[in-house]
């Protein structure tokens, strides 16, 4: 019997698999979507080593996973776009629950048809395999730790687009994203160190367990540890910081952050989670991502958002004092210090560059700060904005809950024509 040699790089599919594949890929998409699924989902979690769910229904990500947990990271930017920010209102904290054993009748069918279906996906991912070209080797290769002129590791994200982030293990710093465009995003200021000595003065800077001033360093620590990488993909990385001798000695609680920095089609999307990993006693937390901007020229930015008629604290006062704000849009034309409460959705307007960033603090931060030293030449101040995402009233996170910021970054085109772009 003659045979016909099956061509490199390709896959001879059945009729019949293909078909099969199909039928379990549509009810593979009506689960996914399905509230059942998730409830499902939630149940699974809820078995797992520390039982955790959430109030809300969410999609889930391996970060909310890898503390058991549900969350909205990567519901996807044009979702944020087109939905109004509801941070100020969301559920802010996870809290820990008793897993649930009665499914009934219903979640057995479900069960049964996503292990039919998640089958028949399988064989089909089996059987495509063979068809796809080799993965992207130079992307892969990028995706490890390296070591900078310092001896500060880092890693690099790459995505198809073209969009690049560098975060350093030190903070778990971001002080690159760069768009899908080459367009830089944030800044780091010309008298920081680069050497691990002090905290990086740029990136987006984390702020745990205090913001300060209050009774440890201001800022608190997590800016000045390492951070461990536990996961990188190429176009995400996660860290984790743990107690050590070091944060032991400031402020003694048992915690565990997660922190995972994502790039997307259109956006660079981040979330922090908190944990009391203790089984006994809460604790109270502040925190923050210090945020530098890279910025044409103070004097060519505006930034907008729903600032008007908001109390803010001015720290530029001694003592601080809460003033209300008269404008939807800051002019930075004095030096600022500001603590702008209840406000989430920050956009930095450009008009040197013709640009945009949406911040969208999808979640926990529910303030914002906005800080220019403005005149300080060593700082370049003419150089960048600090537009926090902060969450400055002090969070009680009781044993085995976790609490969520996240914040996506999600640049475009200035349109002055629209003057309600960002409200
Ligand atoms: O977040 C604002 C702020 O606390 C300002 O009060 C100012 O002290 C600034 O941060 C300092 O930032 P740095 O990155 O130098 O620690």
């Amino acid at each position: 019997m003659e045979t016909t040699p099956r061509p490199s790089g390709s896959a001879q599919v059945p009729a019949a698999t293909i078909l099969a594949a199909l039928v379990g890929a549509c009810i593979g998409a009506a689960l996914v979507s399905s509230p059942a699924l998730t409830s499902l989902y939630t149940a699974q979690s809820a078995a797992q080593a520390r039982p955790v769910t959430m109030a809300a229904r969410s999609a889930s990500t391996p970060l909310a996973r890898s503390m058991a947990v549900p969350s909205p990271l990567h519901a996807g930017p044009s979702a944020l776009s087109a939905t109004p920010n509801t941070a100020a209102g969301a559920p802010l904290i996870y809290q820990a629950t008793t897993p649930s054993s009665a499914q009934g009748p219903g979640a057995l069918l479900v069960a049964t048809m996503a292990i039919v279906s998640g089958l028949v996906g399988y064989l089909w991912k089996r059987a495509s395999a063979q068809t796809q070209a080799m993965p992207n080797m130079a992307m892969m290769a990028s995706t490890g730790l390296k070591t900078d002129d310092n001896g500060m590791e880092y890693v690099d994200l790459a995505h198809p687009n073209g969009a690049t982030a560098k975060i350093y293990l030190y903070g778990a710093d971001v002080v690159s994203y760069k768009d899908d465009k080459g367009c830089e995003w944030i800044a780091v200021r010309p008298d920081a160190k680069m050497d691990g000595s002090k905290p990086i003065s740029g990136g987006l800077s984390h702020c745990f367990p205090q913001f300060g001033p209050g009774e440890i360093q201001q800022h608190g620590f997590a800016r000045n540890v390492d951070w461990t990488l536990v996961e990188c993909t190429g176009q995400t990385a996660t860290f984790e910081l743990l107690p050590s001798d070091y944060t032991r000695a400031m402020w003694d609680k048992p915690f565990r952050c997660l922190y995972q920095v994502a790039l997307t089609d259109n956006s660079c999307d981040t979330e922090l989670l908190v944990q009391n990993t203790g089984e006994e006693d809460s604790f109270t937390f502040q925190a923050a991502l210090h945020s530098y901007f890279d910025i044409t020229s103070c004097y060519k930015i505006n930034i907008g958002g729903s600032f008007k008629e908001r109390t803010y604290i001015d720290k530029m006062e001694n003592p601080p004092v809460e003033k209300v704000e008269k404008n939807n849009e800051l002019t930075i034309n004095q030096e600022y210090d500001r603590v702008y409460l209840g406000v989430t959705n920050p956009v930095l307007l450009d008009g040197g560059k013709g640009r945009q960033l949406n911040i969208f603090n999808n979640r926990g931060w529910k303030d914002t700060v906005i800080w220019n030293p403005y005149g300080n030449e060593d700082m370049g101040y003419d150089k960048f904005v600090c537009i926090e995402s902060v969450a400055y009233e002090p969070v009680t996170l009781g044993p085995g809950n976790v609490w969520s910021g996240s914040m996506s970054m999600v640049p475009g085109q200035l349109n002055l024509r629209h003057q309600s772009r960002y409200r």
